[in-house]
């Protein structure tokens, strides 16, 4: 592994110039405070910090060589019409170069495959089939959440109605095994949800000191924790330590660009799952889900109204592929056919 160093005035200032110059796969091996004595008593201090740093998972950047390559690559013909089809209905669902090829590759051999020449629905079959095996969904957490959740995003993604859900979900499950007594904390400080979330018959308190993070502990406790772009540091920092888990929000209209800096932001904590907003009112769902499979992050929740009550927040399968366009075959009927309830 390779090492290298960088220096900055603090801090704040050695991680911003080592992530603007190495990008998000910067991972920090070791700090060191240095003061040095200037002038000619030596009576001037002169304080910085020096990161030692190397590059975590070199996969992940050659996946992103393979991305530049597979663009270059992009206008080449493809022999088979249905990998033809098959990559314009990605393109117009908004997929990522390195989505597409990923993702054929693997078709393109079922395709071959296929004695008699196939139809249409055959073809959507085995594309869905392999797309859905490239995305995660994490039905573990769904099912069993961690105690401390932290939803971090830019502002106005929909963090506080994704909250508003999540809570009202949990905290009126049937089954006494996965309900949750839920407690909601604004980390924003200025911003006071406190109407909103009272109406959802939540638990609702402002961060104002690190105790305030402080909960007895519940065996079915789960406390949700609202974080923006004003973030407090310390209070993110502290939530890391408790192992607490921090759920990146995103909304399906976010482009890639955006997603990619706000990754940068928040690649320092134990970021976890990914939740997908406002698929209601994007034009598609591809940009989402290629940065869930670029980044590796597997799908915790959906939001797809601006109603907190009532409405689903779980991340599905069937959900996930209702979203795609140009589809013939109806695969949420598909999908509820075979699951009768
Ligand atoms: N159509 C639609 N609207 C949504 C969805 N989620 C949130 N909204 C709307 O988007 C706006 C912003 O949502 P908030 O939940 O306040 O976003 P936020 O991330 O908490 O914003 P800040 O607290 O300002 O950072 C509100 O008008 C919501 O009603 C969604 O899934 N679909
Ligand atoms: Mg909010």
């Amino acid at each position: 592994m390779q090492f290298f160093t960088v220096r900055g005035g603090d801090f704040d200032d050695a991680l911003q110039k080592a992530y603007d110059q190495y990008g998000s796969n910067l991972r920090i091996h070791f700090r060191k405070d240095i003061v040095d004595k200037k002038g000619l008593f030596k009576l001037k201090e002169h304080s910085y910090v020096e990161l030692v740093c190397y590059l975590a998972e070199e996969e992940k950047q050659q996946l992103e060589i393979k991305e530049i390559e597979e663009e270059k690559k992009d206008n080449q013909q493809i022999e088979n019409p249905y990998l033809l089809k098959g990559r314009a209905l990605l393109k117009e669902n908004d997929f990522s170069n390195l989505f597409m090829s990923t993702l054929l590759d693997l078709v393109e051999p079922v395709i071959k495959e296929q004695k008699e020449s196939l139809n249409d629905t055959e073809f959507e079959l085995i594309l869905i089939d392999k797309l859905v095996s490239l995305i995660k969904i994490d039905y573990k957490r769904q099912l069993n959440p961690d105690e401390n959740l932290v939803l971090v995003g830019s502002s106005g993604v929909g963090k506080s109605s994704l909250i508003g859900k999540i809570g009202t979900f949990y905290t009126h499950q049937q089954d006494q095994s996965f309900k949750k007594e839920v407690t909601v904390v604004n980390l924003n400080g200025k911003k006071s949800n406190y109407d909103f979330f009272r109406d959802l018959n939540l638990r609702y308190k402002n961060y104002t000191a690190l105790s305030d993070l402080e909960f007895e502990k519940k065996e079915n406790s789960l406390n949700l924790y609202e974080s923006g772009f004003a973030f407090d540091k310390e209070a993110l920092d502290h939530l890391a330590q408790k192992e607490g888990k921090f759920i990146l929000v995103v909304s399906a209209k976010t482009k890639k660009r955006d997603l990619e800096e706000l990754f940068k932001t928040y690649s320092k904590y134990p970021v976890t799952n990914l939740a997908i907003t406002k698929l209601d009112e994007a034009s598609s769902i591809g940009t989402a889900l290629s940065f869930a499979y670029k980044y590796d992050l597997p799908l915790l929740f959906f939001s797809d109204s601006d109603d907190a009550e009532n409405a689903s927040v779980k991340a599905t399968v069937a959900k996930m592929i209702s979203y795609i366009k140009g589809l013939k075959l109806d695969f949420e009927t598909l999908w509820a056919n075979q699951n009768p309830s």
